[in-house]
């Protein structure tokens, strides 16, 4: 058994419906359970201009899958809610990307654990915080409530509200 932290993402369409939705897919694979859910946020995009506000969420599940075979699970569930991959960080209906795996790392074509980006964005560890503030960065060497604190020293809060 893992544990997996997933981050939830979308800018298109009933978002919260959607998060709902895949949480309930997520639980229901194979040898699968939710641990913690994180309150739902609001947050300005990153990157490509001119896009609707996000929703962010982590959530945790202990998994006996392998996490290739849940990364093409997630893929699975964001492809039955809509997802389609146009425009490289363009807008979409729903994002599941794997951040973490317990304090594993892991560097294959298709999967690198931690999240490469993860320091970098309010939007994952504001909800990562809410549930696991003394998750410890492998390779950073720091829990997830300094790597906050960090990025809160040269950037303004990006929250934008509280969905639940
Ligand atoms: N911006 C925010 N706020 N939230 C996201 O989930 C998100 N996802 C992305 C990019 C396009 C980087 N921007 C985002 O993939």
């Amino acid at each position: 058994m893992k544990t997996f932290y997933i981050a939830l993402g979308g800018n298109l369409g009933d978002v919260p419906a959607a998060f709902h939705s895949a949480r309930k897919a997520i639980t229901a694979l194979a040898s699968t359970r939710l641990m913690a859910s994180s309150r739902c946020y609001r947050t300005p995009p990153i990157g490509p201009e001119g896009q609707p506000d996000y929703y962010n969420a982590i959530i945790t599940i202990n998994s006996a899958l392998e996490p290739l075979v849940l990364l093409n699970e997630l893929q699975n569930i964001e492809n039955q809610h809509g997802r389609l991959r146009i425009e490289h960080w363009g807008a979409r209906t729903l994002d599941l990307d794997i951040i973490a795996i317990d304090k594993q790392t892991i560097t294959l074509p298709r999967l690198t654990i931690p999240h490469p980006l993860m320091q970098q964005r309010q939007f994952v560890l504001r909800p990562l915080c809410d549930i696991h503030p003394n998750w410890h960065h492998p390779l950073l060497n720091q829990t997830a409530s300094t790597l906050l604190a960090n990025l809160l020293i040269v950037e303004k809060p990006l929250k934008r509200g509280l969905i639940w």
